[in-house]
C-alpha cells in the first residue's frame, strides 16, 4: 500500500538559527503554558499577575512539568534513565506547545558549545529572551524568601513565579566566572567530538551528563542549578534539546550500538524494559521506546535535531 501522507519531522533548530519573529513566538509560547491551569495538580488554580501584567494560572501546565521532573529527578538523573527519560519529558513539552499554545515545530536548542568561551553573551540573555539575572534590592522584592534574592531580569520572565518545592519567584544566580561572566567556559566543539566518540553507552552518558549537562546547569544556577526543580528556569528546554541532539548525534555515529543501553561503571545494572516513570503526565513506558530514535530511518538527519513523537509511543 503506499503511503498517502507524509509525516513531517519536526526540525529542531538552533535558537539562533530561527528568525526574530519565532524567536519570539517561541517565548511566547512557552508563557502561554503558564497561562494554563495545571492538569495535574489537585490544588485550585490561583491567578496572579506576571512583572509585565499578564494572567498566569498557580499552579499552570508549566508547572506540572516541573512537578513531573522533580518527583522522579533521583531515578533519573546520574542514572542510565537520564538520556532516555528526558528525551520523552521534552518531547512531552514540545507536544504541549503544539497543542496548547500554538507552536508548530520543533523546540529549539541552545548549542552552548557556540558560546563556550563567553557563554554570557549569547543573545539568549537579552531581555527579549531569556534575560539576565539581577539582584533584589530591598523592598522591591514581591517575594520574603532569602534564597530568592537573584531574579531573572527584564524580560518576558521577569517576577516570575514557581510552585515546586513550594511557591516562590524564579531564582537564577550565575555562578561567576572571572569578569563577572557566567561561568568560566561551557563546553567547546573539540571537547564535545570526544565525548561523542565514546564508543559506549555508558561512558557516553556518564561524560555527556557530569560535565557538559551539569556544567550548565550550575553555570545558570538559582533554580534551574537545582537538578530537581531546573524546569522552572526556562532555558532547561533549549539546554535539554541540546543535550538530546547530543544523544541523537551520537546514535548517529555508532549505529551499530545506536539501541544500546547500560549502566555505568556496572553496566548490568540497566535493561531497555527498565521503566520510566512520568507521574501522571503520560503513561510509563520502558526505556527501549526511547532508544528507537536517532537512526536514519527514524528521521533524524545528520545534525540529530528532529523530534520523536510521543503520540507513538501510546499504544
Ligand atoms: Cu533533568
Amino acid at each position: 500500500m503506499p503511503h498517502t501522507s507524509c509525516r513531517h519531522p519536526r526540525v529542531r533548530r538552533e535558537f539562533r538559527e530561527l528568525s526574530e519573529h519565532d524567536r519570539e513566538r517561541y517565548i511566547l509560547a512557552t508563557v502561554c503554558l503558564r497561562e494554563q491551569p495545571s492538569r495535574l495538580s489537585t490544588r485550585e488554580t490561583q491567578w496572579v499577575r506576571d512583572g509585565v501584567g499578564r494572567k498566569i494560572a498557580m499552579p499552570s501546565l508549566y508547572d506540572d512539568f516541573v512537578y513531573v521532573h522533580w518527583r522522579v529527578a533521583a531515578e533519573t538523573h546520574g542514572t542510565p534513565q537520564f538520556l532516555p527519560w528526558h528525551r520523552i519529558f521534552i518531547s512531552l513539552y514540545e507536544r504541549a506547545l503544539i497543542r496548547h499554545c500554538g507552536w508548530d515545530e520543533g523546540i529549539p536548542f541552545w548549542d552552548w558549545s557556540h558560546d563556550s568561551q563567553s557563554p554570557e553573551t549569547s543573545i539568549l540573555w537579552s531581555a527579549r529572551f531569556y534575560g539576565r539575572p539581577t539582584p533584589s534590592t530591598p523592598g522591591s522584592s514581591p517575594d520574603s524568601s532569602p534564597s530568592s534574592s537573584h531574579f531573572i531580569g527584564a524580560s518576558n520572565f521577569t517576577h516570575l513565579f514557581a510552585t515546586w518545592p513550594s511557591p516562590h519567584p524564579i531564582d537564577r544566580n550565575w555562578v561567576q566566572g572571572p569578569q563577572g561572566t557566567l561561568i568560566p567556559a561551557t563546553f567547546s566543539p573539540v571537547e564535545l567530538e570526544m565525548i561523542t566518540g565514546m564508543a559506549r553507552y555508558g561512558l557516553f552518558r556518564s561524560f555527556l551528563e557530569t560535565l557538559p549537562h551539569n556544567l550548565v546547569h550550575s553555570g545558570v544556577g538559582g533554580d534551574g542549578g537545582d537538578f530537581a526543580t531546573a524546569p522552572t528556569n526556562p532555558i532547561f528546554w533549549l539546554h535539554h534539546g541540546n543535550i538530546d541532539r547530543h544523544w541523537a548525534r551520537w546514535q548517529h555515529h555508532h549505529l551499530h550500538i545506536a539501541h544500546t543501553y547500560e549502566g555505568y561503571p556496572d553496566s548490568n545494572n540497566a535493561t531497555v524494559d527498565d521503566m520510566m516513570h512520568y507521574s501522571g503526565m503520560y503513561p510509563d513506558v520502558p526505556v527501549r521506546y526511547a532508544l528507537r530514535y536517532g537512526n536514519e530511518s527514524n528521521g533524524y538527519d545528520e545534525e540529530g535535531d528532529v523530534l520523536p513523537d510521543a503520540e507513538l509511543l501510546v499504544s
